[in-house]
């Protein structure tokens, strides 16, 4: 028996992908890109293509198991682990929860999860209810993108903006923190096709990205410094008239308050921190204003330093002075995800918090990028019971030592829910197993761009593995918790999220999802200017029944004023400048420890991974070397290292071994490497052993750029 099944890629990536499986006598033996999605366009990344490795491979969790070793000797074939039963593991987990909080209250246990599966339901639904009923502590899941979410929304009042498909019709394209090509493959067609009919792509990043060796200007930014550039360019458009007098007036608050503030920046000043030049600085203001349309794809990279918040601001900014909101393929995209308009209340249930749990109110807030102190210094109470689901904090935590630390605690009962032995679960005194997509049925939005999808199940679950939805399910009848809600289903879950009453959502239903595929939202007026040609200064999106959305053609920013705020009060009470301001990071180098840790460290995600998932697969690691460090020739022949290396790379927090590959990806007084799992780095330890707790201006995020390093060969001198 043979059959084609629709499903939806929910890794954590902007693209979330239409994928069609083929199922031939229950087993998986084909994956594709779904041709008829208008962003898949029948493709898949090169990682996800090789998914059938993933879901059949040698090393997945299939059963519940037992620790019988010590925590953290990391054999990754789980043979530290005996197999029970799914009745022995959860009366055990369920004895452990009442006894923990019996003796130091529901706050002591602590979930943790994050972007393992971005499925709605998976991501936070059941999980989310068991938790809040229970009264155990919230987690704040910043380790992404919160603080770029506070930039954008400061100025718009909404993570929404410019879809893929328009990018097509751009002359002028900017890549601003954003490795399209490694993290965001889907919206490369549409810029080829921009660029053969004469679009620029501009890259600013301070890595030689695949995307910035591909472009037509390639503009290496010091870390951390872009909030400099964007005034400084803000100083030039302003200064020389290119900005849109008309639309500012009309859609935009405090651009005289902008005007004077951009006086701060002139191009100059900017080039002492940003490292680029001021007459490229000048350049770059004048053709991003002048060459229209012009559309940003600012990403994430742009807000993991220290003042992300302020930078994704200042940059957010750029379109409402030129006015390119008002052009198809103009704007700014580096979130969509506030388009999607479902019923996250009723699956996530914060209410229960004060209505069923014990402690009758909100549970405290554990910030997620600092679990090392949370597991190492928290007492009111310590955190004595942790569930770990769709997350692997072991690799992906900012300081892993303390992190380790932490987790290699006797009296922490730690459960992790994984696909993978990975280093987390080496430090678990349970480990359950999860589901893939393959396994599991979920609604799947996006935020990349704008089709929300069913994502069917396409084979039996392996093994004895379950579902996040399954698995809190079950916990919570162990507990005891005979609510009516631990027992919705899946269907019931979808049609409650999609049953909103949001305009986004009118007419799209479960049968729907499940007989189209994907379904876009509706960007209907007031938000979509499609009738309107007035507004529509460049008109020839005509590609099939592509019908441009132009989100803030009119103003109609979320804003409590309605306008793009280029002045925020609120932010005033952050102590933050309610216009915008640059000051450099300072774990950086115009900071004090840059005396003794003089490089700045960029702790990159792998092109061919995705965070730490798929670095354990053999035909992806075929694709994607590991454990280098690269740098620029100036900094390597200081310290007298030769390509190929192997160096020490410390600072304060720990240290790592890799491998020197002395090339062009980075300037001087920049290197760079990425994350992959600790246990297949060589010394046990991975980028983040460098990586630190310290948090970003908005948003609580974590700091991923802002990091401070030495490095020294380990060649015997003869
Ligand atoms: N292949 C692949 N795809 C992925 C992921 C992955 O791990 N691998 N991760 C997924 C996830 S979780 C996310 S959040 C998205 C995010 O994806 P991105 O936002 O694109 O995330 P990053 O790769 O962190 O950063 C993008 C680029 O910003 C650069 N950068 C770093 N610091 C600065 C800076 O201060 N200024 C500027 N201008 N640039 C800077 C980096 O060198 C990097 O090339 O991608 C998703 N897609
Ligand atoms: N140095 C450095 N560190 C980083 C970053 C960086 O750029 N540099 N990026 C940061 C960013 S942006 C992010 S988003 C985080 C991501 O960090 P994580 O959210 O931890 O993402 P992954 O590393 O992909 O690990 C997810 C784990 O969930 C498991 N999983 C997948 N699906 C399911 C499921 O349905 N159920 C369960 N129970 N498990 C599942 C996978 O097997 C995998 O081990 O990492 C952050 N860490
Ligand atoms: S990881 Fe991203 S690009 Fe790859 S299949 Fe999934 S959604 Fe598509
Ligand atoms: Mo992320």
């Amino acid at each position: 028996m043979k059959s084609v099944v629709h499903a939806a890629c929910p890794h954590d990536c902007p693209d979330a992908c239409g994928v069609l499986i083929t199922v031939e006598d229950g087993r998986a033996t084909k994956i594709q890109g779904d041709p008829s999605h208008p962003v898949t366009r029948g493709f898949l990344c090169g990682k996800v293509a090789k998914y059938l490795d993933r879901v059949y491979a040698p090393d997945r969790v299939l059963y519940p198991m037992r620790r019988v070793a010590e925590k953290g000797t990391g054999h990754r074939d789980g043979r530290d682990f005996v197999r029970i039963s799914w009745d022995e593991a959860l009366t055990e987990i369920a004895e452990r929860l009442k006894s923990v909080t019996a003796e130091f209250g529901p706050e002591s246990v602590l979930p943790y999860s994050y972007g393992g599966s971005l499925g709605v339901l998976n991501f936070g639904s059941m999980d989310r209810r068991f938790f809040h009923r229970m009264g155990a502590s919230q987690l704040e899941r910043a380790i992404c993108s919160a603080a770029g979410g506070a930039g954008l929304e400061s100025v718009y009042g909404v993570k929404i903006g410019t879809e893929p498909e328009q990018f097509r019709e751009s002359k002028y394209i900017i890549a601003w923190a954003s490795n399209i090509h490694g993290n965001n493959i889907h919206l490369w067609p549409f810029i080829e096709e921009a660029r053969r009919k004469g679009a620029k792509l501009v890259v600013i990043d301070p890595y030689r990205t695949r995307t910035a060796a591909l472009a037509d200007w390639h503009l290496p930014i010091n870390a951390g410094t872009d909030a400099a550039l964007a005034l400084a360019m803000m100083h030039v458009i302003i200064n020389e008239n290119l900005h849109d007098a008309d639309y500012v007036s009309r859609y935009t608050l405090g651009f005289d308050q902008l005007k004077a503030k951009v006086q701060e920046y002139s191009p100059e000043r900017a080039a002492q921190w940003t490292g680029i030049s001021a007459d490229d600085i000048r350049k770059l203001a004048r053709e991003y204003a002048t060459t229209r349309p012009a559309v940003i794809r600012l990403n994430y990279g742009v807000q993991r330093s220290e003042r992300g918040g302020m930078a994704t601001r200042t940059v957010a900014m750029l379109p409402c002075i030129t006015g390119s909101w008002k052009e198809v393929g103009g704007g700014l995209q580096m979130s969509l995800s506030g388009s999607f308009g479902l019923n996250k209340d009723v699956l996530e249930r914060t209410d229960l918090m004060t209505s069923a749990s014990p402690l009758g109110r909100p549970a405290r807030v554990i910030n997620m990028n600092r679990l090392g102190k949370a597991l190492t210094e928290l007492n009111d109470p310590p955190v004595k019971a942790m569930i770990v689901y769709s997350c692997n904090p072991a690799a992906v935590t900012p300081n892993h030592n303390l992190v380790i630390q932490g987790l290699e605690r006797k009296d922490l009962y730690t459960v992790v829910h994984e696909q993978f032995f990975t280093d987390t679960t080496d430090y678990a005194d349970i480990v359950l197993p999860a589901t893939t997509f393959f396994e599991h049925k979920d609604l799947q939005t996006s935020y990349g761009h704008y089709f929300l999808q069913v994502s069917k199940q396409a084979i039996a679950p392996l093994g004895e593995c379950k579902s996040n939805v399954e698995l809190f399910r079950e916990l919570a009848r162990y507990m005891g918790y005979t609510e009516a809600y631990f027992s919705d289903s899946e269907d019931t879950m979808i049609d409650a999220a999609l049953a909103s009453g949001s305009p986004r959502l009118i007419g799209i239903d479960r049968a729907r999802l499940e007989k189209e595929g994907h379904v876009q939202v509706n960007l209907s007026p007031p938000d979509s200017y499609q009738n309107d040609r007035s507004v529509i200064k460049n008109t020839t999106a005509k590609n099939g029944d592509f019908v441009p959305f132009l989100p803030f053609a009119h103003g109609n920013f979320k804003t409590a004023s309605g306008k793009a705020e280029l002045y925020n009060e609120q932010l005033k009470a952050l102590g933050l400048d309610p216009v915008a301001s640059f000051e450099p990071p300072e774990e950086s180098r115009h900071g004090a420890a840059a005396k003794r840790f003089p490089l700045e460290l960029l702790s990159r995600k792998a092109d061919n991974f995705l965070n730490s998932s798929f670095c354990n697969i053999a035909s992806v690691q075929a694709i994607q070397e590991v454990g280098f460090l690269e740098m620029a020739p100036a900094d390597a022949s200081l310290r007298g290292v030769r390509d190929g290396d192997s160096v020490r790379v410390f600072n304060d927090r720990g240290e790592v071994e890799l491998k020197a590959r002395v090339n062009g990806s980075v300037q001087p007084g920049t290197v760079a490497s990425h994350l992959q799992w600790a246990k297949l780095s060589l010394g046990g330890k991975n980028i983040n052993a460098l990586t630190s707790e310290k948090l970003t201006d908005l948003g609580n995020s974590a700091t991923f750029y802002s990091v401070l390093v030495e490095v020294e060969s380990t060649r015997p001198t003869v």
